[in-house]
């Protein structure tokens, strides 16, 4: 094993702002504000500030199934926070989101407007309001919301443990490595089994559960996260595999991960929504095509 034991913590821990890390830029010991700045408010109900991450595509892949579902007051306008930038440590956005991350939402249908955050509060806040997504009672409530809450507890394992140090750390360490792939083989495993005996993970309907577990561990199965496919053998995980084809299929999916999404194909990427006509005019081959 590799040997990283020359580091002695000190006695008090101080920053080291340039510790090599990817983000090492955005990241601080201390939360609120860096700089004033207002929010853009659009013409929707709902104003989502976000990014096309995992965690913000849970939210745009929701709104865009309410919408398909008939749900007009489901519209939104759909915001590009920079969080590489330091965005998410604007004025505006730490009120909407003291913990200053994304994706966080904005609800002005009302005499007063309601802020949400963290992506698992915003799902159950939308499936609340519209009535869609989530089970009303009983068993059917319990599992859904039991899925829901092993992915916000789960996938920082998955981001924050393995796909930080297999794919972002300065340094590769083999013991880091090693602790959080296997964590990350164990979560794989849990849902493979899960999706054995369920279609989708609270049932045979489909849910915010799946909303909320698909852009994580639909997108590692689906080799989309941190370059990690061969390495975890990803499709070995039959059940998931099966799952994460038919979500993706969805074409309320297929729109909610173009939203606040800017890398990849030019034309997958929406860098805002304020119109669901934005999909077809306003998608970076037809914003910015190359010369
Ligand atoms: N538990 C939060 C996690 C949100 C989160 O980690 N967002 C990341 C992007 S995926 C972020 O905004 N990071 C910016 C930062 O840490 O400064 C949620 O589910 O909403």
């Amino acid at each position: 094993m590799t040997d990283s034991s020359d580091y002695t913590p000190p006695s008090v821990w101080t920053w080291n702002k340039a510790n090599g890390g990817r983000f090492a830029n955005i990241n601080r010991p201390i939360s609120g504000p860096t700089h004033d700045k207002e929010l853009p408010v659009g013409r929707h109900p709902l104003q989502l500030y976000s990014l096309g991450t995992p965690n913000g595509v849970k939210v745009t892949v929701m709104l865009e199934e309410l919408l398909a579902l008939g749900h007009r007051g489901a519209e939104y306008d759909a915001w590009l926070i920079r969080i590489s930038d330091g965005d998410q440590f604007g004025s505006g956005f730490v009120a909407v989101n003291p913990n200053s991350k994304i994706p966080a939402l904005l609800d002005r249908s009302g005499p007063t407007p309601i802020r949400v955050f963290e992506s698992g509060a915003i799902l159950m806040y939308l499936a609340e309001k519209f009535g869609a997504f989530l089970p009303t009672k009983g068993g059917a409530r319990a599992e859904c919301l039991s899925w829901l809450f092993w992915q916000m507890g789960s996938a920082p394992y998955l981001g924050g443990g393995f796909g930080h140090f297999y794919a972002y750390a300065p340094t590769k360490i083999e013991y880091a490595i090693d602790r959080f792939a296997m964590e990350a083989k164990r979560q794989l495993d849990v849902l493979d089994r899960r999706l054995a005996e369920t279609e989708y993970l609270a049932g045979s309907d489909y849910t915010i559960a799946d909303i909320a577990v698909f852009p994580w561990y639909g997108g590692l199965a689906k080799g989309w996260l941190y370059g990690a496919a061969e390495f975890l053998a990803v499709q070995d995980y039959k059940n998931v595999q099966r799952w994460a084809d038919a979500i993706y299929n969805r074409p309320a999916v297929k729109r909610g991960r173009m939203v606040n999404r800017i890398q990849g194909e030019p034309s997958s990427q929406l860098h805002e929504r304020h119109d669901a006509s934005d999909f077809e005019t306003k998608t970076q081959d037809k914003l910015a095509p190359a010369s």
